[in-house]
């Protein structure tokens, strides 16, 4: 039985690995930072039906010796680092926290890989935000990367760590450079799970409009549960690199936003406010990424399109609110 342990596995994409590494067999351990709300700190986990059949290991990953002890306990075949401060706007707030987490924080865990579990093939939580002011219109492993944002900064440090690790130490490295994927167990302060809680709120009679930022932002928007299946396959692979996923298709979210409110029957025009309060202090306008590495090198491809995601999403915060479940 092979072991895989995942940092952020109370996180959206740490829940669908978690799922997809329990389906074929695996053994799954998951690092956890100390709560004081211990009672929804595995709440995804819950949501998924799997909460009991992971093991829970406290540690952070700012603290090395947490992550030293982990491996040495663990002796993991595979390490998944999904960990980070991964909210972009709270990365101007935060600074500081963002690069300590985001960026150290996974040099901290592939020193403790390194040290401790140097035959285990490590997986970096890369982000197509490192793309940020973008060089080429469609994006690619070979794209040069422009960060926009203190997280983006972060997470360009903990690439080319992983790089420098895989490089320098040979390590079975690798970094997944991941475009936006959502779902129903997506933060609700990211903009696809704000609008359809929000269209799921008005449907229900809860509140009358949805204030946002940035309406003309495009993204490229594909489906967690599919976007963890290709983190599985880049560790099967018995040479580490570093591969996009994406779906190949970017709208804005004023489309997310019509889309949604079209599934229940209204215009989101006649809901959706502007805020400024919303908006960044620089934006990253437009994403679109190619995973064609991955899916001739992996077999990889999506399985959701745009339309099914937003479907389930607002079904599943209609079903939330209808059942005041506890999954915000
Ligand atoms: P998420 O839902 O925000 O989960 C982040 C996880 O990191 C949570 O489990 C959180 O724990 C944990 N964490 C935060 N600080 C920590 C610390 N100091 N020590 C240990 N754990 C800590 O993020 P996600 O959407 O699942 O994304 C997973 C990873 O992929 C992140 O690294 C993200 O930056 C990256 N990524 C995401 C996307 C996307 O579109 N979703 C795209 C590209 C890359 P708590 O539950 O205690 O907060
Ligand atoms: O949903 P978002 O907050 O995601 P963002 O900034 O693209 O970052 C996410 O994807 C990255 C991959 O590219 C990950 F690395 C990162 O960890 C995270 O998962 O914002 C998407 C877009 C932005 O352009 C934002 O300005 O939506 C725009 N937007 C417009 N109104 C809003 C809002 N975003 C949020 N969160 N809230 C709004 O009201």
């Amino acid at each position: 039985m092979k072991r895989a342990l995942i940092t952020g596995i109370t996180g959206q994409d740490g829940a669908y690995l978690s799922q997809l590494l329990l389906s074929k067999g695996y053994e799954v351990f998951g690092l956890v930072r100390r709560s004081s709300a211990a009672e929804v700190m595995d709440e995804k986990l819950r949501w998924l039906g799997i909460a009991a059949e992971v093991r829970l290991v406290d540690g952070n990953l700012t603290d090395l010796s947490s992550l030293l002890r982990t491996m040495r306990d663990v002796k993991p075949d595979e390490v998944y680092n999904l960990a980070a401060q991964s909210f972009v706007k709270s990365s101007w707030n935060q600074p500081l926290l963002t690069g300590a987490v985001t960026g150290i924080g996974a040099a901290n865990v592939l020193e403790a890989v390194r040290l401790e579990a140097p035959s285990a093939r490590f997986y970096q939580a890369s982000s197509s935000e490192m793309f940020g002011l973008i060089q080429e219109p469609v994006q690619t492993e070979r794209t040069p990367f422009y960060p926009r944002s203190p997280y983006a900064a972060a997470k360009l440090y903990a690439h080319w760590m992983t790089v420098n690790y895989r490089e320098s130490f040979g390590l079975h490295a690798t970094s997944g450079i991941l475009f936006n994927h959502e779902s129903p167990l997506r933060g609700i302060e990211f903009v696809t799970r704000k609008i359809t809680d929000g269209v799921a709120r008005i449907k229900l009679g809860q509140q009358r409009t949805l204030a946002l930022g940035n309406l003309d932002a495009r993204r490229d928007w594909g489906h967690a549960r599919d976007y963890v299946k290709a983190m599985w396959a880049m560790l099967q692979h018995d040479t580490p690199d570093d591969y996009v996923i994406a779906t190949g298709r970017t709208v804005s979210v004023r489309d997310f936003c019509d889309l949604a409110f079209a599934h229940v029957g209204l215009k989101a025009d006649d809901h959706v406010v502007v805020d400024e309060r919303y908006l960044r202090p620089a934006e990253v306008p437009l994403l679109l990424g190619d995973s064609g590495k991955a899916r001739q090198r992996l077999g990889w491809a999506p399985d959701t399109s745009l339309e099914q995601l937003v479907v389930e999403m607002v079904e599943a915060d209609i079903d939330r609110l209808k059942f005041q479940g506890a999954c915000r």
